[in-house]
């Protein structure tokens, strides 16, 4: 078959309009380089059922330029299920944010936000009221022979730190690491009073065993970036003089991830002066990096390095880091892929239906090249039983790799399933 490459300037008309508007910091050498390459070969062409190479919509243009147009990134999730035990739903308990599960000597382990009492909002007696669910948490610990039946312990793994300590009011949304013998758990601290405009840090606790004790950093490990500027005195978090990075208000949803040799702690930021923008809140991704599990840890120049998601769900595979990016943002929903731990692409669109937002991935599994996303197998994270009151499910997903009807032939020529293509 005929191959036929076209240099199309798609790019070009933007890069002169933004050395104009940069002429100081942009080097428009490089501008003519900046030209998009399209693939307009006739195998390309019929692949996406575009007809006319010479009448490309802007659509077809996009997909022209996906960078990857394979299809084993592909997951459904099943509705979520209720856990047995100490976990199953209880009025008057939130328990949320699960961190990954991990198995220890036979016993699947994972630790989450607890708190109890239904929540007040702001507006109130702020000191005394609690302004979130997972306001006044601290951080628990369960354990569990088959993952459905749970038993908690009788206390908190990690505790609120005294009074005018950085982690005094609550300790939330837990994220596990083991790593040479020893276990870390890094959360989201917030110091009392809990407002609109509180900022939030991240702490670190580190122990030898899962079962504690646990030993935590006197300081924060992250904190959000100091650039913004509210304007006014009065308690709301939208007005703003300047908004500052990405992460000038909250970081949050920590996770550490052992990665080349040093450690890599994704978090989500939340900006001071907050939008809606683009189809969502205006919610992105960092990284910090160390070369030590207790840090310090040092934001990456590249932050942000998404431009959508909330919970953070990152997991090693295939010699880089990919991400589940949900939420919030034009690329919520998307399985995104980066060789470096920071240049995310997109490989893999998600079905919003019965996807689990605040996912504990399942570290016993591990996810393959062949299989980037067979994490997903099962794992576990939260629901909203109502505003007040959160409890812990069970997710499972399986791979989709052709749509075929109950019974048809797939495309390799075996029969699909009575029930479910799987
Ligand atoms: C979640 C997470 C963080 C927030 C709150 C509890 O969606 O992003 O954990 O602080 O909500």
């Amino acid at each position: 078959m005929k191959k036929l490459k076209y240099i199309i300037p798609i790019a070009l008309g933007i890069s002169l309009f933004s050395c104009q508007q940069k002429a100081a910091d942009c080097d428009c050498k490089d501008s003519e380089e900046k030209k998009e390459t399209l693939d307009l070969s006739e195998k390309k062409l019929d692949r996406f059922g575009i007809t006319n190479k010479d009448y490309l919509s802007a659509a077809s243009k996009r997909a022209l330029q996906w960078k990857y147009v394979e299809n084993d990134w592909y997951r459904v999730f099943n509705a979520m299920k209720p856990l047995k035990g100490d976990l199953a739903y209880e009025e008057g308990v939130v328990r949320r944010d699960p961190s990954a599960v991990i198995k220890v000597d036979g016993l699947y382990h994972v630790w989450y936000s607890r708190s109890t009492g239904v929540t007040n909002g702001f507006g109130g007696d702020i000191e005394n009221d609690k302004v979130f669910p997972w306001d006044r948490c601290t951080v628990w610990h369960a354990t569990s022979e088959d993952g459905w039946t749970w038993k908690e312990d009788k206390a908190p793994a990690v505790p609120l730190g005294k009074k005018g300590t950085y982690d005094d009011r609550s300790i939330f949304t837990v994220e596990v690491m083991e790593w040479d013998g020893m276990y870390y758990l890094c959360y989201q601290t917030i110091k009392s009073p809990y407002d609109v405009r509180t900022k939030n840090e991240v702490g670190l606790a580190w122990s030898k065993s899962p079962y504690g004790p646990w030993e935590k950093s006197v300081e924060p490990i992250l904190k959000p970036a100091d650039n913004g500027v509210w304007r006014g005195e009065e308690q709301n978090r939208f007005n703003v003089e300047k908004k500052g990075d990405f992460d000038s208000h909250k970081v949050h949803d920590p996770c550490i991830l052992p990665y080349k040799g040093k450690f890599y702690l994704y978090y989500k930021g939340e900006q001071m002066g907050e939008e809606i923008l683009f189809g969502g809140r205006q919610i992105r991704h960092g990284v910090a990096v160390a070369d030590n599990p207790k840090g310090p840890y040092v934001k990456s120049k590249y932050n942000p390095i998404t431009n959508s998601g909330h919970e953070i769900c990152v997991w090693p595979v295939d010699g880089g880091i990919a991400s589940l990016v949900t939420t919030d943002g034009p690329e919520r929903n998307t399985f995104q892929f980066s060789p470096d731990g920071i240049n995310f692409e997109i490989r893999g669109a998600v079905k919003g239906a019965n996807m689990p937002h605040a996912i504990g991935l399942n570290r016993s599994i591990e996810a393959t090249t062949d299989n980037p996303t067979k994490i997903f197998d099962w794992g576990l994270s939260h629901v909203y039983n109502s505003w007040h009151y959160q409890s812990i499910m069970r997710f499972d997903s399986y791979r989709k790799t052709s749509h075929v009807a109950p019974g048809a032939k797939k495309p390799d020529g075996k029969k699909s399933k009575k029930v479910q293509d799987n």
